[in-house]
């Protein structure tokens, strides 16, 4: 109207129509409402859905609202927008568009299912498989400026003879001529992986994990009603260790009964590390096809998961229906450092193999975000919003919530053979952080990495924390000449204090956490941290440090683990985690994990096996310890 009023030569409406003050008044305002009722009426009818989207900044996905959501996702990871409280605590009673409630239209509602409808099934799905047809169900699609990627890929065959050729050691080494008490050591954890995995499979297979008391399986809540957790964690330790009858009953287990057709929620970290990185690491080692096409199968429905504001995932997905959320502990609907952190080396495969660059997209914007946002002191707090892309809470944590995502930093750069100098920058300057503010030394010279809660220092180590040895140790070797023996030692004493832990508890295993304050070093201070579960990241760091340094006492230490494991987690049928360590007579928690097949017993063989079994130049092991392979041909693959 003003513009009107102004051009030059040019009376405006009203005066043109020769109208009066009062009704130049009355018209103006006729017209002004007339504006809003439009402008309104764009937002209210029921097919205003594409309007909003153009007006509205994105808010808290349900995997419905967000087909083109990956290259949205990768645009607006500066959006400042704030509506984090509308975000889903638990899961959403069933699988409808989340803006579709039970209030909205049914004519809105079902314009919405037809509409999913018509979207068709997800793209690289394996033909036959059910599809959910459901509002929750979208198909995932490239992030920015790549176009979808089932109209536009040419047909893609990864070489697996090539990649094989690649290799520079035998997968399970050549055994030259050893001394018999390594071997024999080294035959007696092969043994206890027999033992666990029979008994896994007379009393729970199909199940996720064994009971080992009540000589039944647990399903457990993590997996989105997934099954068999426990022989997608075993499949490359029993084809290791060449127990070879057991990974053929492995192999007809995923052949014949995973179905990956389910609907519940899962952990999206859970399920890339244990089942996509199982699947891939038994692809790598055997060429048997099943296993890449289960872990491309399954990858495709984790990719709902990303369709947030910043393209930073959420914590829990429904594999059924691809709707989203975060975990209901965590603070204000934010992701966690260690989930969102942990995903690259996986996805950068399935990229590999598939062809399909959608993976690598998404895992790419996760690190592009991070870089973005600022960091107190050069520190990573554990829990960022998905909507706004910035730090929820100020605590740090080289243990949970924290741990595996500066793992993933060094391994990724290891992985790409060095190449992405990214990473290893994001890991050497978070390392610096973390040296600078959180490894402290006890009064009794034991070095531990603390926890930081918004600048106050917790004096806590968990036992997930006794990874950082390891880690440390693989980048040793990669520092520079005036770095590495810097690294060497640090890596060295942390080992130490977990071995400590260890070494100062009744049974010889470890506590869940360890404290040093009050005059307590390494030990642990409440009844709830006493217990142990089978957890390998101690042996982990053993074998790193063996490996780096082949200092003997590793092996003897690796040794102490494996009596301590039979003496008092070895049951009737199979292995149980213990209520407390600092008893000789513990009571059991009747669970053996699917970790304790994937890496405690792993870590423990390698750590008798020659460095060529399973060789660092050749794999990284994931968070799971399964073994991804170094791209050494720059992940070429021939093109039918
Ligand atoms: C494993 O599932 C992985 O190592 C993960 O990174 C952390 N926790 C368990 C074992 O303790």
């Amino acid at each position: 109207m003003v513009l009107l009023r102004k051009l030059p030569g040019m009376p405006g409406w009203p005066a043109a129509l020769g109208l009066r003050l009062p009704q130049k008044f009355l018209f103006l305002l006729f017209l002004s409402g007339l504006l809003t009722l439009c402008f309104g009426a764009l937002f209210l009818l029921p097919d205003s859905s594409r309007f909003k989207r153009l007006f509205l900044p994105r808010r808290a996905t349900a995997a419905s609202s967000s087909s083109s959501s990956s290259s949205a996702s990768s645009s607006s990871a500066s959006s400042s927008s704030t509506r984090d409280t509308d975000l889903p605590r638990s899961p959403p009673a069933a699988a409808e568009p989340r803006h579709a409630s039970p209030a909205a239209p049914r004519r809105l509602r079902e314009k919405l299912r037809t509409a999913a409808r018509m979207a068709g099934p997800p793209a690289h799905t394996a033909p036959g498989s059910r599809q959910q047809v459901q509002g929750g169900e979208r198909r995932a699609e490239p992030a920015t400026g790549a176009p979808p990627a089932r109209e536009t890929r040419a047909p893609f065959r990864f070489d697996y003879e090539r990649f094989r050729r690649s290799l520079r050691h035998p997968v399970r080494g050549r055994r030259p001529g050893e001394d018999p008490e390594t071997r024999a050591r080294r035959m007696k954890v092969k043994e206890m992986m027999k033992f666990a995995w029979d008994n896994y499979k007379q009393y729970a297979l199909g199940k996720n994990e064994l009971r080992p008391l009540t000589k039944n399986g647990h399903i457990g809540n993590m997996f989105g009603g997934l099954r068999g957790a426990t022989v997608v964690d075993a499949l490359d330790t029993l084809y290791i260790m060449e127990l070879e009858e057991e990974f053929q009953e492995a192999k007809k287990w995923v052949e014949k009964s995973f179905d990956l057709n389910v609907n519940g929620e899962a952990s999206l970290f859970e399920v890339n590390i244990r089942y996509i990185g199982g699947l891939l690491a038994a692809y790598y080692l055997t060429g048997e096809e099943v296993f890449k096409s289960k872990a491309l199968e399954l990858g495709e429905k984790l990719l709902p998961a990303f369709n947030t504001p910043t393209g930073i995932p959420r914590g829990v997905i429904n594999l059924g229906s691809g709707m989203s959320w975060s975990w209901g502990w965590a603070s204000a609907g934010s992701s966690i450092l260690a989930e969102f952190g942990t995903l690259h080396l996986e996805f950068m495969h399935l990229s590999e193999l598939s062809g399909n660059p959608v993976f690598a997209e998404k895992v790419m914007n996760i690190r592009k975000v991070l870089n973005r946002v600022e960091k107190p002191q050069g520190l990573y707090p554990n829990f960022l919003s998905p909507v706004t892309g910035n730090w929820v809470q100020h605590h740090v944590s080289i243990g949970g919530l924290g741990d595996s995502f500066y793992e993933y930093l060094i391994k990724s750069w290891l992985m790409s053979d060095k190449k992405d100098s990214e990473a290893k920058k994001m890991y050497d300057d978070a390392l610096e952080a973390i040296e600078k503010h959180l490894v402290k030394k006890s009064a009794g010279g034991l070095t531990y990495i603390a926890e930081w809660r918004g600048g106050i220092l917790d004096h806590k180590m968990g036992h997930l924390a006794c990874f950082s040895g390891g880690m440390i140790a693989l980048g040793a070797e990669h520092a520079g000449e005036e770095r590495k023996q810097h690294f060497v030692d640090l890596a060295a004493e942390i080992t130490n204090t977990c071995h400590e832990s260890y070494a100062r508890s009744d049974t010889k295993l470890g506590p869940e956490a360890f404290r040093f304050d009050a005059g307590t070093e390494a030990m642990a201070t409440r009844l709830s941290e006493r217990y142990y579960i089978l957890r390998p990241e101690v042996v982990e760091s053993y074998m790193y440090m063996w490996r780096l340094t082949h200092n003997p006492k590793y092996r003897q230490w690796g040794w102490e683990v494996v009596k301590a494991l039979e003496k008092h987690c070895r049951v009737e049928a199979g292995f149980s985690g213990i209520r407390d360590v600092y008893t000789t007579t513990p009571t059991h928690d009747n669970m053996q994990q699917s970790f304790f097949l994937a890496e405690t017993l792993k870590y423990l063989y390698l750590l008798f096996c020659e460095d060529d079994v399973l060789s660092l130049d050749d794999w990284v092991f994931n968070t799971e310890a399964h073994p991804l392979p170094v791209n050494h041909t720059n992940f070429k693959a021939s093109v039918q």
